[in-house]
């Protein structure tokens, strides 16, 4: 079959990962392209310039996200969708959603190469705000592209300084016209690298991810009394810092108590006033609870509320729980799931089915369209760190078995 010999070229694949790397770099070798910033902006216009190079016209939604159409020969062929994000963490790696983008891209190039034509369109997209750290919560713009989140709602999304979301995507003038969630698709795929251990320890090329697990963010407020730490008598403390030490400590306990898949821990902390010699009187926190289990979900997030309660009540402060995010444990669509695993087989990559521990925007997609998720091994399972890493092998690997998952579907005319 003409297919079998499908590879893409995986050092302008990795020259073009670099290329994007260099625009925002964190301070420690890796990206700092946060959703929106001007770093965002400069990296969708490089994105964009690559886009029209291939031949791909660019559509933009209302949220942002970016759709590089290549043209099939059926016209009313639904397209096949491949992509991922190119925001990226504050401390994040040069690999984490820039890969799935730039996969797409070069497959493109690749047919384009080889002057193959599919039925089916393909549309490499690059997915707005999938990190949810700027803009809670995550994948907020696929979120609204499915229809689990209305416009006017994500548009209203405050950072830290309290621009909102909508300023911002008008600000750097990538505020689009279509529609968000206006587009049919045949099927979307995304590459990404695990995020986790498990493909690099045993030495697997490829992970088939068969399902998302469920995610839950819930933001803490937490009011006691600022007062001096030194003057202050222990029992007359109305310490929010110990409540939040306290409920922290029970995440991690009820996490290890649903031992090996769930998780929890809270990666966003406010202190106030933060002044070393004050007892904090308010504390703000997210607690991201995760499981492939939604009972063992929901569980933990009852739980979370009543332990969290009990210790406050012990420390007589006041609390409040606010859900600002999360999605239910996601199962992939069984014949995109099968395309990948058949592709990994054929090319003769080591392969192993994996439940993804991280959320990503395809697990939005599979609501809206039969959707899976190709992924790679990183070093030490290490991301949302600047150290992340991945080898050249494994992003070819990766980008091979989804080019041949893509054209599975796009199906190859000549
Ligand atoms: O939070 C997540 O799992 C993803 O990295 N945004
Ligand atoms: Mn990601
Ligand atoms: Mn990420």
């Amino acid at each position: 079959m003409l297919t079998d010999n499908l590879r893409i070229d995986a050092n302008r694949l990795w020259d073009s990962i670099m290329e994007m790397a260099k625009i925002a770099p964190g301070v420690a070798g890796g990206s700092n392209r946060q959703t929106l910033t001007d770093g965002d902006k400069e990296g969708r216009e490089l994105f964009q310039t690559w886009c029209k190079d291939a031949g791909l016209s660019v559509g933009v939604d209302r949220m942002g996200s970016m759709f590089a159409t290549r043209e099939g020969e059926d016209s009313d062929a639904l397209p096949v969708y491949v992509g991922s994000h190119l925001d990226t963490q504050p401390t994040g790696g040069k690999f984490d959603g820039v890969l799935g983008v730039l996969a797409g891209l070069e497959i493109v190039r690749t047919l384009n190469d080889l002057g193959v034509k599919t039925k089916h369109p393909i549309v490499v997209t690059n997915w707005t705000n999938e990190e949810g750290t700027r803009f809670a919560p995550a994948m907020l713009a696929s979120g609204v592209f499915a229809g689990i989140h209305d416009e006017e709602w994500a548009y209203e999304r405050v950072d830290n300084d309290g621009k909102t979301f909508g300023n911002e995507l008008k600000r750097i003038g990538w505020q689009g016209d279509e529609a968000t969630g206006g587009r049919k698709m045949h099927a979307f795929f995304e590459l990404h690298i695990e995020q986790g251990p498990i493909l690099e320890a045993e030495g697997k090329d490829i992970g088939v991810v068969t399902h998302g697990q469920g995610l839950s963010w819930t933001e803490v407020t937490i009011t006691g009394k600022d007062s001096h730490t030194g003057s202050t008598p222990m029992p007359m403390r109305r310490n929010a810092g110990l409540g939040m030490a306290r409920i922290l400590d029970f995440v991690n306990t009820m996490a290890f108590d649903h031992a090996p898949h769930a998780v929890g821990a809270a990666g966003h902390i406010e202190v106030y006033p933060n002044s070393r010699n004050v007892i904090p009187g308010r504390v703000v926190f997210t607690v991201d609870l995760r499981s492939p289990n939604l009972d063992i979900l929901t569980e933990m997030g009852d739980r979370l509320r009543h332990e969290g309660r009990k210790i406050c009540d012990s420390l007589d402060l006041e609390v409040t729980f606010e859900k600002v995010g999360g999605f239910d444990p996601v199962e992939f669509d069984t014949e995109c799931v099968t395309a990948v695993r058949e592709a990994a087989e054929k090319l003769g990559y080591s392969h192993r089915d994996l439940i993804s521990g991280a959320g990503h925007d395809a697990c939005w997609i599979n609501r809206v369209a039969p959707t899976a998720m190709v992924m790679c091994p990183c070093v030490d399972g290490l991301s949302h760190n600047e150290a992340e890493d991945i080898s050249l092998d494994w992003a070819k690997a990766g980008t091979d078995v989804l080019f041949h998952a893509v054209v599975e579907r796009a199906e190859i005319v000549s």
